[in-house]
């Protein structure tokens, strides 16, 4: 009889493919990357003040990582390691801009060069996934270079990349903007138009990756007045308190909104990946050492620019329906680094592979067995670096610093710091002391002096360049 084997066949056939779902068309990825955006400035991750209702929605639909943190403690170190999946030491790139910053005559140290633009032989996320067969396009902040190393040079199909403020800003290539446009609106208006044209009944059999990278919360905190009103008169909360920067959290929101309405328009909203990121801690936490404290990031100690908790620890949402449990949490440590060998398991490649001949090198670990696990797996790897070789003022006339040269590392509950200009170490853990307010380098030598050998075994394994005497 027919009919009962074609039937068997096809149980069959679909046990195979949730038994090995790389046989199944790859899913789609969207990342999406939000500027500055503190580790509590989410209602799904703390905040009483700020509104969030579409990233709540994403939360309750996917995996919430209380751990997740940036790879540098500012932008461009940050989206280096995450677009070639390589710690600071291997891309060059340890901050933004000069890495000399503030008065010379407050600099103990000469610091290290920094590489500005991710070189054109960098192999990319985008080359890989693409190489894949992906479809791929990118919208927003780039911050890794023009010319060669903008993203359309960097395994980018489509690539539009903004600059300047969030009202009257600019792109390369020139687009055409509405007259008093806020940036947010227009980079979410390209990629919805991008996600309509990946349609199935368009006949496009090629999965696709997008990269919406929003400017906003970054400064100048310019928002639209109307949403800016809704928030003039409501209570603040802790140190949650100002409307304009409610009004772009929530601008930031309303595009994930949309983002996500254009995926269940076009029925694409089950078989994608969509992770939403920040790209560095908030902007606050400084107390009184200098800069504006727009934000607050307690129980965190500091903020962006620093590589205490407040500076690197960033919200983190992933959803991905019948992978990922809708309400879950993660606590294991994530990082930047982890998001290319990620995309790479999700498109059913290895890490070992090649691509346009050359051999991938990732410092990260893929997710996907935590993100399968509703949280409870663990990863292979229990150390987390940075190295943050550079200076960065806050207030010059006291001579104060956000940070000046350091390193870190995060192993299981510990955290140790190490300032480069004194030798000095600081040891926390995380767990008793998520604000890192009590240093335990004395009452616990042998910990510290484990975790410093390891730190520093680290850079020698990297080759990674120290400030030197001036
Ligand atoms: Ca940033």
């Amino acid at each position: 009889m027919i009919l009962p084997r074609l039937a068997a066949l096809s149980v069959f056939a679909w046990a195979l493919l949730g038994a090995f779902p790389a046989l199944a068309a790859p899913p789609n990825i969207v990342l999406i990357m939000a500027d500055d955006l503190g580790a509590t400035d989410l209602g799904c991750f703390g905040s009483k003040f700020y509104e969030s209702p579409n990233l709540d929605r994403l939360a309750a639909q996917g995996m919430r990582f209380t751990a997740a943190y940036s790879c540098g403690p500012n932008c461009v170190p940050t989206r280096a390691a995450l677009m070639s999946g390589q710690y600071s030491p291997r891309t060059g790139i340890f901050t933004v801009g000069d890495s000399a910053r503030g008065q010379e005559q407050f600099r103990k140290l000469k610091p290290v060069p920094n590489r500005t633009a991710l070189p054109s032989d960098a192999i990319t996320m985008a080359e890989a996934l693409r190489n894949a067969g992906y479809a791929t396009a990118m919208f927003g902040k780039w911050h890794l270079g023009e010319g060669q190393s903008h993203p359309s040079k960097q395994g980018f199909d489509e690539a539009i990349v903004s600059m300047g403020r969030h009202f009257g800003f600019r792109t390369s290539p020139p687009q055409p903007a509405k007259e008093g446009e806020y940036l947010a609106d227009f980079l979410t208006d390209r990629a919805v138009d991008f996600i309509a044209r990946q349609k199935p009944d368009l006949g496009k059999q090629r999965p696709f990756f997008l990269f919406l990278s929003q400017f906003v919360v970054h400064s100048p905190w310019d928002a639209k007045p109307e949403l800016v009103e809704r928030f003039k008169n409501k209570a603040a909360s802790g140190g949650h308190r100002e409307a304009a920067y409610a009004a772009m959290i929530l601008s930031l929101d309303e595009s994930v909104g949309r983002v996500m309405a254009a995926m269940e328009e076009h029925g694409l909203a089950e078989n994608t990946l969509v992770v939403f990121v920040s790209d560095n801690g908030g902007v606050g936490g400084y107390g009184n050492i200098g800069g504006r404290n727009i934000t607050d990031n307690a129980p965190l100690r500091g903020g962006k620019g620093m590589l205490y908790e407040g500076g690197i620890r960033v919200p983190m949402i992933a959803r991905w329906p019948g992978v990922v449990r809708g309400g879950s949490t993660c606590d294991v440590p994530v990082a930047s680094i982890d998001f290319f060998p990620t995309f790479l398991e999700v498109a059913g490649r290895s890490p070992a592979e090649s691509i346009d001949g050359a051999k991938l090198v990732l410092d990260g670990e893929s997710l996907v067995r935590l993100l399968r696990s509703s949280g409870s797996g663990a990863l292979k790897r229990d150390t987390l670096y940075w190295h943050f070789p550079c200076y960065l003022e806050a207030n010059v006339q006291r001579g104060t610093w956000r940070t000046t040269p350091a390193g870190a590392l995060r192993s299981g509950d510990y955290k140790l710091i190490e300032f480069f200009e004194t030798g000095a170490v600081e040891l926390y853990n995380l767990r008793d002391d998520p604000g890192e307010t009590k240093d335990l380098s004395r009452a616990q030598p042998e910990k510290t002096a484990d975790l410093t050998a390891r730190l520093r075994g680290w850079r020698k394994q990297l080759g990674a360049p120290m400030p030197t005497a001036k």
